[in-house]
């Protein structure tokens, strides 16, 4: 039986690499081909809690299973700055650029520069959810590196590598990824025994 899952995201580059990492395991409907144009909020001070509004709209909007995940940049030495505000860290309007900008510059002159990207998935089941989480280990670079990727990717590099994730291809990423790590815990659980009996839109 194939399950179905609608992905909770409005972020292209976290859809193609949720599906480079489900690999037609599952059929994933992104919300632009489930024709879902809206802008889900993320109002909590949790990644677990955004996760959720998130999975629970999408699953209230088309009555499907789906998935959702929130993902933050946290940094040691500024007290796991930016965390769930990684998006708009710089401010309104959710600016790449300016987030990257404003990270370097809270980060100059200090020599810790460990940090971890942390993802919760958070997956609606038959109406049930269950959350997966998903942790990559690293440093943030003193200036950006590489023209891949997404976000902070360009100055983010991961524990075991000596470039960034900007700098890799999506498959070299999904060696060290969060995405990935969180994405393969769901994986499992869905075909266990467990997930296979909670699906409902198979
Ligand atoms: P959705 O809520 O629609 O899923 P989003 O872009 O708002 O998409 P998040 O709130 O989870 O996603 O992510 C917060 C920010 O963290 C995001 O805008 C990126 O700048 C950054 N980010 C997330 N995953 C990343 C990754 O794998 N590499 C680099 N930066 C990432």
């Amino acid at each position: 039986m194939q399950t179905t899952l609608v992905i909770a995201t409005n972020n292209s580059n976290k859809v193609q690499e949720i599906k480079s990492v489900l690999n037609n395991r599952f059929e994933v409907i992104s919300l632009q081909e489930a024709g879902i144009l809206i802008d889900i909020p993320e109002p909590f001070d949790s990644l677990e809690e955004n996760a959720r509004e998130k999975s629970t709209v999408i699953y209230q909007l088309t009555g499907k299973d789906c998935f959702s995940e929130d993902t933050g940049l946290e940094v040691e030495a500024l007290g796991g700055a930016p965390g769930v505000k990684s998006a708009r860290y710089a401010g309104e309007p959710a600016d790449t650029a300016a987030n990257i900008e404003k990270l370097l510059t809270a980060l100059t002159g200090i020599e810790n520069r460990k940090a971890r990207f942390r993802t919760v998935i958070s997956l609606m089941l038959g109406g049930i959810e269950y959350q997966f989480e998903g942790i990559c280990e690293g440093q943030i670079a003193t200036e950006k590196f590489g023209s891949g990727g997404f976000g902070y990717d360009p100055v983010f590099i991961p524990e075991g590598s000596k470039i960034s994730f900007a700098g890799m291809s999506m498959e070299e990423k999904n060696i060290f990824s969060h995405r990935k790590k969180a994405l393969a815990k769901m994986i499992q659980f869905l075909t266990s025994e467990n997930g296979e009996n909670q699906t409902t839109n198979s």
